[in-house]
């Protein structure tokens, strides 16, 4: 079995989980979920970043200590992974004592192997971001681009990261390696800033105690950007007691994150692995910002929308696919409850819910139930046919709504399919019975066949669907399906099917407060 590790941003716990942390984790999800039906041995990561200035500031203005508000905070984002039926094989907090003795030891190891220095930093930082900023990243004179406040001007002893060192081994992982970063344009945003040239960067910071301590100077504390991407690498070593995943997970295979972390995941990272000896992970891929009202959605402009109210009223499968429908996957895109209501409506429970209530009423109506076993219909055949394989490329890719815009069409085909045979004609004329034979089983397994590609997007409202058409277990869940073809048109066609209530039903309005 293949590896597939994919792993999100640790969130900072300063404050509660939004939309946008969800999108991630949905996303990462999808593409677990669809590896593991491929037959892939998967190891999917999420997690908390709960140290440095973020939460030390956050936890101060809410009169508690770090520790505490991680301990609340780190339970809310822990219980999002389930709200959005997200299927993580391990939650990391990088306050686990276990984290903070690997990062030690890797960060010793960099030391030792010549990549770090004593000196003096100086220059502007933002204590949201926990990141220094070069002049060329500040807007406005002196903020941040990102949170817009005013920047601090930071002075003290620091040891530094000789990040420096590692410009020309960046610039060759760049040549080598066009797919290390994709869309394009953040391979290209990633390499014209190594190609800027680089400077050396904080390791370490005097000033703060919410921390892992630096082993070799227990004044200082990791800066939390070294601290919290190695988060990707110290999981494997705890997540299973008693088992080093590293053999099996390391590289990973997919870190997907926001653009505002870019540089943080594809120069600082890739750099400080080459410095620490460990080999690099295949891919980043680098997605947009949701947007509302056009600005990005985020804890420190307030403009958040709860994943959690969305859930309740629509259920996770509704928001994950919106969400990888309405957005671009890797492109900025706005959102909003409007939008979100007409795909739900129009698509999830008009083109795929009614395709499946009718196709399954019909099989009831004029056959008991008992679905054809004859061939499907050519047409159809020759219409899905490459599905299967072009929908993994994609996911493969992580280009997740092109690969749902795969699936769809061949959604609106069946729906047109209904049309064109009209089985009500069909069924009232008996020398036709076997052109109605093969229109019901064609869409009985044409539904089988989306229906398990769907499954990644929708996991929940799929399985029951699979199971009113008999799937058997072998296709089921994560069942590794697509490995033994179950997602070609023709190689399970249902036996039965079995009465369905409406997939996706008008929503309930929301409670009144
Ligand atoms: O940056 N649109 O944590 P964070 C899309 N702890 N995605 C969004 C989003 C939006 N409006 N808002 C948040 C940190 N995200 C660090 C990461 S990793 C070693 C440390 C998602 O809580 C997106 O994945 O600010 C983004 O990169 C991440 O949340 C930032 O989460």
């Amino acid at each position: 079995m293949a590896p597939f590790y994919v792993t999100t941003p640790i969130y900072y716990v300063n404050a509660a989980p939004h939309l946008g942390h969800a999108y991630t984790t949905i996303a990462a999800d999808v593409m677990a979920r669809h590896h593991r039906q491929r037959g892939d041995d998967v190891f999917f990561l999420t997690g908390t970043d709960e140290h440095g200035e973020p939460v030390s500031l956050a936890a101060e203005a809410a009169g508690v200590t770090p520790r505490e508000l991680a301990d609340k905070n780190a339970e809310r984002f822990k219980a999002l992974a389930p709200v959005l039926n997200a299927t993580n094989d391990f939650f990391i907090r990088t306050s686990d004592p276990e984290h903070g003795r690997a990062v030690q030891e890797v960060l010793t190891r960099v030391k030792d192997n010549g990549y770090v220095e004593l000196g003096i930093y100086q220059g502007w930082y933002c204590p949201r971001c926990a990141d220094f900023k070069s002049e060329q990243e500040i807007v406005d004179g002196n903020h941040c681009p990102i949170h817009l406040i005013e920047l601090d001007w930071e002075q003290e002893e620091n040891y530094f990261f000789k990040l420096s060192k590692l410009q020309d081994r960046l610039e060759q992982l760049y040549a080598e390696r066009p797919d290390f970063v994709t869309p394009s344009s953040r391979y290209n945003e990633a390499l014209s800033f190594i190609k800027g040239g680089l400077q050396d960067v904080s390791l370490t910071r005097g000033k703060l105690t919410w921390g892992v301590p630096v082993p070799w100077d227990e004044k200082h504390v990791f800066y939390v950007w070294f601290d919290a991407l190695l988060n990707y690498y110290t999981a494997l070593t705890y997540a299973r007691p008693g088992e080093d995943l590293r053999d099996e997970f390391w590289p990973a295979t997919y870190h997907l994150i926001a653009k505002d972390i870019l540089k943080f995941h594809c120069v600082f990272w890739p750099a400080l692995l080459m410095a620490a000896d460990l080999p690099l992970p295949e891919h980043v891929f680098v997605h947009g910002y949701l947007l509302l009202e056009g600005h990005k959605m985020s804890k420190s402009l307030g403009n958040v929308l709860d994943p959690f109210e969305v859930i309740d009223i629509y259920g996770a499968d509704a928001l994950r696919f919106y969400l990888l429908r309405d957005v671009s996957f890797g492109q900025d895109g706005s959102v909003s409850t409007a939008d979100f209501e007409q795909r739900y409506e129009s698509e999830l429970a008009n083109d795929f819910g009614n395709l499946a209530s009718r196709s399954i009423k019909m099989i009831l109506r004029y056959r008991d139930g008992v679905v054809p076993q004859v061939d499907v219909d050519p047409a159809i055949a020759a219409d899905f046919d490459g599905l299967a394989e072009r929908v993994s490329e994609l996911v493969g890719r992580a280009e997740l709504t092109p690969a749902l815009e795969e699936i769809w069409q061949r959604v609106r085909r069946l729906n047109r399919y209904v049309d064109e045979q009209a089985p009500w004609k069909l069924a009232k004329d008996d020398e036709r019975a076997a052109d109605l034979d093969r229109a019901l089983a064609t869409l009985a397994e044409g539904l089988r066949v989306l229906t398990v590609l769907l499954h990644a997007w929708i996991p929940e409202r799929a399985g029951i669907l699979l199971a009113a058409l008999g799937a058997g277990a072998d296709l089921a869940d994560d069942a590794p399906a697509l490995a033994i073809g179950g997602a070609r048109l023709g190689a399970a066609v249902p036996a039965r099917a079995s009465d369905l209530d409406p997939l996706f039903p008008k929503q309930q309005p929301p409670k009144a407060a």
